[in-house]
Formats: C-alpha cells, structure tokens, sequence
C-alpha cells in the first residue's frame, strides 16, 4: 500500500526516525523515563503514523533495527540469521503502511568501542570495525531502498587538541567516506541517490571535526574523491542555532552550493546543548523556522523534511507511554503544517522603498496576518 507523497510546497516527504519514536528521554541528569519498545513495535508505530496520513517515510541507524556483534559484522548475509529474520520483519511493516526509507545511518556513537572516535579512531582495528559496520548499514539500508546514507560527525572530534593526529585525521575521515561511495558502487547498492554528511559542532565531544555546514562543504570538496556524490543535511534549528548561527543564511548558502540534501527539523534555544525539540516547541525560533522554509521556496529547493528530535522528558508519560509516542508524531507534523502555512503568508512581501526594520515588522504583520491599517490606528490613536 504505496502512501501518497506529502508535496505541499517544498515538502515531498515527511520522514520520521525509527531512534526518535523509540526515544525512552532520558538525559545526562536522569535516566529514561519510558520504556524501551523493540525495533518491531516501532516500526508498527510508524506503520500507525504512515496510515494515519502523518508520515510518508522514516529512516534509521543500524543499531535501531537489529544489533552489531563486531565479531560477525556479515550476519545479515545469512538469510537465516535473527538479523534478517528481524529487518525482514520490519521492512513487511514499512511496506503495508507505504513507508518509504530516506536515509540510513551508521551509529558510531553507541558503543563504548568507539568512545575516541568511529571513522578517525587513531586505532586501525577499531577504524577497520567502523569500516565494516559502514558496509552492514550500506547492505540494510539498500534493503530497505534508501536513498542516502547520511554519516552524522558523531564521536568524530576532540577535547585536547595536542592529543590528535592533525596530519591524518582529515585523510581518515576522508577514508572513511570514500569507503561509502566504493562500496555502493562495487556492490551496486543502487537504491542510493548519494551520501550525506551532518555537522555538528559539539555533544557528544567537546569539538566535532566537522561543526558546521560551511565546514562539511569545504570537506566534501576539498579532500573526497567523488564531491558530486556527497551533499549535506544539516539539523536546523538545532545543530548550527547551538554555534549561535542563522538557520536561514545556512540554506541559502546550501542550495546555492547545490549541497542541500534533506532537512533535518526540530527546534532549539540558541547557544545550549543539542535541544532536540519538537518543531516549534520552546520558547524561541518561530519567525527562523519559518523564513527557513521561505528561503527554500526562493531558492526552488524542494526535497524531504525529517523530524529529528524527541518529546520533551517532562512531558513522557510511561503509564501512557505509546500514546505519547504517537502524539510526538502528530506534533511534528502538526508543527511543519504551520510552518508550512507561516512560510506561504510571506509571499509576495513588498519590501520596496522599507528600511531593513520595516521589512521585518511588515513580515511579521504578514506571517501572524494582522491587517497593517489596524496597527496604524492603533499607533495614531497614542
Ligand atoms: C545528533 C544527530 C543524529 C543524527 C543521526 O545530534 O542529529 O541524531 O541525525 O545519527
Ligand atoms: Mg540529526
């Protein structure tokens, strides 16, 4: 049962994470608040979202459908193993419901193994695990039909800097990244459009090699084999509002490079650690997210939107615990519906003869659509 694409303005799809419905909330202070659920029950609350007309499609890192054993990294090549047994299991899900895969990504964040780093480990072996555990998502994500691989900085960066190999940790992550472009060739994993990366500039290292847009573009050009194969998704408002940067100016930049590939959405106070809210949630960031989505429109970007971010933990309910799941669900896409709208109102803004201030109150009265003679009566009446 093939789901309908969204397409409504620049959204052609809107993707919702298996790791952000499975999410149980817990942060550095308290532990999770709900309970762990199974790749299994996830992808069925996903099968719920994609029938409900919420979703259209979802993505995921390896380790949230089946686990890794680095002692046997080709387990999903035995067709009789738990792991295929599991993703094909899932995949009958995501399909009765039409859900399609957007990206696909390695985690190199979870285990301990890879506390110093995945691709640029300074340690071969743990390098060479990372490279396999690559190859694996490659496989599951070709499965599923995904059409990016996305590689997420990570554990890839620093707290002392006179501890890294500056000489080589470039050339390692460049590697590491030309691994995934050879490797989808030479096994024809044809399903992909191409390979992301998504910067971040700290959490969970102090420094991530890779902080922002600006440096993920630089990288892709400057040291990898094939740049053409490589595009960007960054996390706005989150990743590069945590470096007090503008959500906007970085998809302008993006779509004139021809590097944005997906959006990341969700919603952060600026300059604190990775806030992961739900669209439009908290207390600041409205009038950002949506000229977000007006610039794109400027730009004639259109492509898939996927939420990444959690329900806020004061809110999860374990008693209640998959209807708040669900209700995360119809908040994000509640929330990019309103975007949507707030975006559209801006159209056609005149901004002819206004000063730089005037602009920003006329697109102000536009969005939250207050007639502009009601506010000048209201300011001669003083
Ligand atoms: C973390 C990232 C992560 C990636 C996927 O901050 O947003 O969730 O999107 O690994
Ligand atoms: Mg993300």
């Amino acid at each position: 049962m093939p789901a309908k694409p969204f397409n409504r303005g620049v959204v052609t799809l809107r993707s919702m994470p298996f790791w952000c419905v499975a999410n149980p909330v817990g942060d550095p202070f308290g532990g999770a608040v709900l309970p762990r659920i199974s790749s299994v029950e996830t992808a069925k609350i996903l099968a719920w979202a994609g029938k409900e007309g919420l979703i259209e499609s979802t993505a995921f890192h390896d380790d949230d459908l089946v686990p890794f054993d680095p002692a046997n990294p080709e387990d999903d090549l035995d067709p009789n193993s738990a792991t295929s047994k599991t993703l094909a299991e899932i995949k009958a899900i995501l399909d009765d419901a039409g859900l399609v895969v957007n990206t696909a990504t390695c985690s190199l964040h979870t285990m301990p193994i890879f506390r110093a780093g995945g691709l640029t480990n300074a340690d071969p072996k743990i390098r060479e695990i990372a490279r396999k555990k690559v190859q694996r998502t490659l496989r599951i994500g070709a499965k599923f039909g995904a059409k990016w691989y996305t590689y997420w900085v990570a554990r890839d960066g620093f707290e002392v800097p006179p501890a890294v190999d500056w000489k080589n940790n470039y050339k390692w992550l460049a590697e590491g990244l030309n691994n995934v472009y050879d490797y989808i060739k030479s096994q024809n994993l044809n399903s992909y459009l191409g390979a992301t990366i998504e910067p971040k500039p700290n959490e969970p290292r102090g420094q991530m090699y890779l902080p922002t847009s600006g440096h993920a573009v630089g990288f892709i050009y400057g040291i990898l084999q094939h740049p053409e194969f490589f595009k960007v998704n960054p996390e706005l408002l989150q990743h590069e509002s945590m470096a007090l940067m503008n959500a906007v100016m970085t998809l302008g930049y993006l779509c004139s490079m021809d590097k944005l590939a997906f959006l990341h959405f969700g919603s952060q106070i600026k300059a604190q650690f990775d806030n992961d809210y739900p669209p439009l949630v908290g207390p600041e960031g409205l009038k950002e997210t949506a000229q977000m989505f007006w610039v794109l429109k400027q730009m004639g970007w259109k492509g898939v939107v996927e939420y990444d971010c959690h329900m806020l933990r004061a809110e999860a309910d374990p008693e209640v615990a998959e209807l708040r799941r669900k209700q995360f669900i119809r908040n994000c896409t509640d929330a990019l519906s309103i975007t949507l709208e707030l975006a559209d109102r801006l159209d056609g803004l005149k901004t002819d003869g206004l000063t730089f201030s005037q602009v920003d109150l006329a697109a102000t009265m536009a969005m939250c659509k207050i007639d502009p003679a009601a506010v000048e009566q209201v300011s001669l009446k003083k």
